[in-house]
């Protein structure tokens, strides 16, 4: 790896780069400017090692992975390439002599906003892990021209702004138009017989997408490694165009263009949800097609080897099913292209292929409608019919008689195609994200394919990258570990359990103490400079940051805020541990009750904030515009981890993680990846309450639950519910005030157990503030969670990936 030999070779580069990006005299420079020319400078020592790595993957024919997500939430990059390459100090000091903060430069990044939540941000550290480990391996997705919406609060009510993120460039990237692709929309597709009587695949006036990579560097950490996010944009065909205009249709000419620049403009705002729409089937369809033809083009080109052997040297893995359209379009490929028969496509698509499923919400299970499908794409069409077939075909003689079989595992039924029966269907691996996530796939969601393939059911726990959650974002912990127990950990995360003997330790515990002070500091100078609010350091940082979903109960969170208040105000004597209760998220722009619930949020803030007589004891805020850098001043500042979502509904979290690693207490339900935490870090060191999944399950199952009952027998949940319509907390007369929310509580019977659960979660609360007390214990306590978290490091993730699923190796250079 080429790097800055010190800090005067550094100026010297930088003055030279900026005059030829910016034609002006350094004083005159942006902080944006700043951050494009360092970043341009870091592709310049990296460029060589990028090229190098894929020559190596090619020269020693290494099996490679390819991962497809239709999001990677990579966040900013300046600050984690310059620990990469392990520049920052050389940086930081040559900017410091031109006169420049680094600190005040790297927010000057636009943070892409490629993604949603969890979902996409687990995507962004597995490809940094990937490159951590010498892996070969690669990110595959689309590059939207608008991130997810920017959040702003105007009148306490959610507004969604565009992320127009592209502005000012990206200098991360680099087009690769000589690596262009066309992908095939719409028009007829038929068998027919050839010339020797097989048939062949006849797909004609279709309508053509040129597909243009934008290649982004994923740099190894201290290392040569490094691999490649591919992120593809539509244009339209001139060639197409010039069609179009020739027959004289101008109108529809003009369509066809509009159209093709619509695929790659938006990303689509639902999380754990979707609806089915046209252009997102397009957008699917569009980086599929484009990645697969792109892999087999370089495979060809580069492995000089069968066709036969592809699943030998090429992993395919899908995140999620929004990528599931990669069975059919390979089998399309190797059938149409290679000429490939069907049994033999079939059993190398399968061989390549891997799925991961990431949510059990029956609303979130992705499924399209038959006529749309067909009419799209045609000839994948033809394919997913055919599996259906043949899948159906080997059901009924397995299963005689079984009719019911058919509905639980077919692809096509019902008029739809149902994606997570053919991601099942067409991949040899499946796996859920954390261990109670990846039973409850065994023993409902996909029962009946369990009970068919056994053999391909596993389960990943998720992890989060501790170079970006840890080391990045908190290098004043990250510096006091180093002091503590060496630097190893920062290789091999798993060494955090060194920390262990130092969990009573009273130096240790000090100097702890003193980094989360700094850090509860940082961030409440930041709320005071954009909320013009101050918060308290020694009051509890109790955090929930998330999307903002009923199922995750920010109302749970919010509901026992005001019950507190009401506690403070019937007796003003009362005295009660400080708090500072902090919320971000953002709402699916078409999800009601989301949107009414950071409404009551920031109603509730605004009542208990402005109260003298409480908001010395407590304070709400609600923080604008959740995203990846938000959470990177976030979590290093929590007490408290709020991970409270309905039991058997959240599939892993990956923000528990995270504040894990950072020295805060879980408070949670026996949900996703909390399961494992508790088990890492014991009852004493994290606190557990409520329903439990089989607990919950029951009552869908069997009923029994009523949440009017609930309201008649508990007095606290009668004023609670009572505020949510009678207008005294949001202090206005006449409409229905949360009416949405009180409904879903009572009159839809309250389907997340919200108010069964609140009772539990207010003496969690309790024993959180007992705990806090006692600071020796609270100290050992988050020493403990730190020093258990390495295993949900995404290293150790990926790892378990490479071994039991893809079968990959890593590459020293
Ligand atoms: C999600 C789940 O809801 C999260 O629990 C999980 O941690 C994440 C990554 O596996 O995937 N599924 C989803 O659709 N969005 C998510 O965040």
């Amino acid at each position: 790896m080429k790097k800055w030999q010190d800090k005067e070779e550094f100026k010297k580069l930088f003055t030279e780069k900026a005059h030829i990006l910016w034609e002006k005299d350094l004083r005159d420079m942006t902080l944006n400017e700043v951050y494009q020319t360092i970043a341009y400078m870091i592709r310049d020592l990296v460029s060589e090692d990028w090229i190098r790595t894929n020559e190596i993957y090619a020269e020693q024919k290494v099996k490679q992975v390819y991962y497809f997500s239709i999001e990677f939430l990579i966040g900013r990059l300046l600050e984690s390439n310059l620990l990469g390459i392990d520049m920052d100090d050389i940086c930081r000091q040559g900017l410091e002599d031109m006169g420049w903060d680094l600190n005040k430069v790297i927010p000057a990044e636009r943070d892409p906003g490629l993604g949603n939540g969890g979902l996409g941000r687990l995507a962004a550290c597995f490809i940094d892990s990937l490159a951590a480990l010498q892996l070969p391996g690669h990110g595959n997705s689309i590059r939207y021209q608008y991130g997810l919406f920017n959040q702003r609060i105007v009148d306490n009510q959610q507004v969604e702004l565009p992320d127009n993120w592209l502005v000012n460039g990206y200098p991360w990237e680099v087009k690769k138009v000589d690596k262009a692709v066309y992908v095939r929309f719409g028009g007829n597709a038929y068998m027919r017989p050839d010339e020797d009587g097989n048939l062949e695949c006849v797909h004609e006036k279709y309508s053509s997408v040129r597909a243009v990579p934008y290649d982004v560097p994923i740099i190894g950490y201290h290392n040569n490694t490094v691999n490649t996010l591919r992120l593809w944009r539509a244009e339209y065909s001139r060639e197409q165009l010039y069609q179009e205009l020739s027959i004289g249709d101008r109108r529809r000419a003009f369509r066809y263009k509009d159209s093709v620049q619509q695929i790659s403009r938006f990303l689509y705002p639902d999380d754990s949800h979707e609806d089915g729409r046209r252009l997102r089937l397009m957008q699917e369809y569009f980086f599929v097609s484009a990645g697969l033809q792109s892999i087999v083009r370089h495979y060809k080109k580069k492995y000089h080897e069968s066709i036969y052997k592809f699943d030998r040297y090429v992993a395919i893995h899908i995140n999620d099913t929004h990528p599931a359209l990669v069975i059919p379009e390979l089998m399309r490929i190797l059938m149409d292209e290679e000429g490939v028969s069907w049994d033999a496509a079939w059993n190398i698509t399968v061989r390549t292929v891997a799925y991961t499923n990431h949510t059990i919400l029956p609303e979130a299970m992705e499924k399209w409608s038959i006529p749309m499908f067909k009419e799209l794409l045609p000839r994948i069409y033809l394919i997913v019919e055919e599996i259906n077939n043949r899948w159906l075909k080997e059901v009924r003689s397995l299963y005689p008689g079984d009719g019911s079989r058919a509905r639980d595992v077919a692809v096509l039924w019902d008029g739809q195609v149902h994606m997570a029966h053919l991601a099942v269907l067409g991949s040899h691996s499946v796996n859920g994200v954390a261990e109670i996530h990846s039973q409850i796939l065994k023993d409902s969601t996909l029962h009946q394919f369990y009970t068919c393939f056994p053999h391909r059911f596993s389960n990943k726990t998720n992890g989060i990258s501790h170079r970006r959650w840890l080391i990045e974002a908190n290098p004043q912990l990250a510096s006091l570990i180093d002091d503590t127990i060496g630097d190893s950990w920062r290789r091999t995360p798993s060494k955090l359990q060194d920390l262990m003997p130092f969990a009573d330790d009273p130096a240790f515990q000090e100097q702890l103490t003193r980094v989360k002070k700094d850090r509860k500091e940082i961030l409440a100078r930041y709320i005071r400079d954009r909320y013009d609010t101050d918060v308290r350091t020694d009051s509890i940082f109790d955090i929930q940051i998330k999307r903002i979903h009923l199922y995750k109960r920010q109302t749970l969170n919010i509901l026992h805020i005001l019950h507190l208040y009401y506690l403070l105000k019937d007796n003003p004597k009362l005295k009660i541990t400080p708090r500072t209760f902090l919320f971000g998220g953002k709402a699916a722009a078409g999800y009601g009750e989301a949107k009414e619930t950071i409404r009551l949020i920031n109603v509730v803030a605004h009542m208990v904030n402005s109260d003298r007589k409480v908001n010395k004891q407590m304070k709400v805020l609600f923080l604008e515009n959740y995203n990846v850098s938000l959470g990177q001043l976030l979590f290093p500042a929590a007490d408290v981890s709020e991970q409270i979502s309905t039991a058997g509904k959240e599939a892993s979290g990956t923000g528990n993680m995270k504040f894990m690693m950072n020295g805060a207490i879980t408070l949670g339900t026996m949900d996703g990846a909390n399961v494992e935490i508790h088990r890492k870090v014991g009852d004493e060191n994290c606190v557990i309450f409520g329903l439990r999944a089989d607990e919950v399950m029951n009552y869908y199952i069997h009923g029994g639950y009523s949440s009017w009952q609930m309201y008649s027998d508990d007095a606290a949940i009668r004023r609670l519910m009572d505020a949510l319509v009678d207008g005294s907390i949001d202090g206005s007369i006449g409409g229905d005030h949360f009416g949405m929310l009180y409904s879903a509580f009572l009159d839809r019977n309250d389907e997340y157990f919200v108010l069964k659960d609140f009772q539990p979660y207010c003496q969690a609360q309790q024993e959180i503030a007992k705990r806090y007390g006692d600071h020796t214990k609270w100290c050992h306590s988050s020493v403990v969670n730190i020093a258990q978290s390495g295993y949900f490091s995404s290293d150790r993730t990926i790892q378990q990936y490479a071994d039991d699923i893809w079968r990959i190796k890593p590459v020293k250079h």
